[in-house]
């Protein structure tokens, strides 16, 4: 693994850098994408945000958020001086690496993420990627605007609930600190993220409507349909309504794309789901994962309850 320091410098060393972050992006994956983007810009260097996916709404409210682009559909791979990858392994990225060109770095907070020795810097302690961007722009001695501010508080509050979940540190919350000297204002953050249309809020009660227990009482799951899939423009915040269940220790969403795809999330209070998400082909942390199963509604509905009960189990 390479240091932040190595990170830094490399990053000095650059005139154009394009950033990109994982499919299917979280707040953390944009907002640590644009904090990169606006500090990078801040001290003369060209960056764009590239993310090979549709962008969620909620987090619209992200300074540049309307320059991110799809990966372009170019014969010749465009030449960049640095390729960073951002909250994920490189493998989670889409089409953008058909894209572009250049030397990579990869920064990440995924136990999950095994890393390449010469281009990867993860720290599995950080409650997200955008307090890893933190400490780099300490590094770099890149002032806190309130623009890169916005963009790592979004970061941090997306990926801990809001600071209340096990990974919150004492790191986490002297770097929000920061982010609010900077001039950021949660509650204007909060508003505009939690928003939902009239009709996500209606579709929220028929996906409730799904709600199972199981694995005797320690497991409970919303389960959607294709139908319910298409209707939910959103499922941001659903999977938090269930984890709240008395004696409940993983909360699990499912989501069914097509008659063969079947997206899976899940949280815990204590088990270890980034394991049984592996052991779908996907990753995350120990109390957040999910992966994408190559099934039907039914098929992937009872394997995931099967692999629940038995994690559960041992
Ligand atoms: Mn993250």
């Amino acid at each position: 693994m390479i240091s932040l320091e190595n990170v830094a410098m490399k990053l000095n060393g650059a005139q154009n850098i394009v950033i990109t972050a994982h499919t299917n992006p979280d707040g953390d994956a944009i907002g640590s994408s644009l904090a990169m983007k606006h500090a990078l810009e801040s001290v003369g260097k060209r960056a764009k945000v590239v993310i090979d996916d549709k962008l969620p709404r909620h987090l619209s409210c992200l300074p540049d958020f309307d320059t991110i682009i799809r990966p372009p559909q170019t014969a010749e791979k465009i030449p960049c001086d640095i390729f960073l990858v951002l909250d994920t392994a490189p493998d989670r990225i889409g089409d953008t690496q058909k894209s572009f060109e250049g030397e990579m770095l990869n920064i990440d907070h995924h136990i999950t993420n095994k890393g390449n020795p010469s281009c990867t810097y993860v720290d599995a302690k950080r409650a997200a990627t955008a307090e890893i961007i933190y400490e780099l722009l300490d590094i770099m001695q890149i002032t806190l605007t309130k623009k890169i501010a916005s963009c790592l508080y979004l970061g941090m509050a997306t990926d801990t609930g809001f600071f209340k979940f096990a990974n919150t540190t004492a790191f986490t919350m002297n770097a929000v600190a920061n982010c609010l000297e900077a001039g950021v204002k949660p509650n204007e953050i909060a508003e505009f993220t939690e928003q939902k249309s009239y009709e996500t809020v209606k579709t929220m009660a028929e996906a409730m409507n799904t709600l199972e227990l199981f694995a005797d009482g320690r497991a409970a799951g919303i389960f959607l349909n294709e139908e319910l899939t298409k209707k939910a423009e959103t499922t941001e915040g659903f999977i938090d309504q269930i984890r709240i269940i008395e004696g409940v220790d993983i909360a699990v969403l499912l989501k069914c794309n097509n008659a063969r795809e079947c997206r899976v999330s899940m949280r815990s209070k204590g088990a270890n789901v980034a394991k049984i998400a592996e052991s779908f082909g996907g990753g995350g942390h120990i109390r957040a994962a999910g992966a994408t199963l190559n099934m039907g509604f039914y098929e992937a509905k009872s394997a995931i309850m099967a692999a629940i009960t038995f994690a559960l189990k041992g």
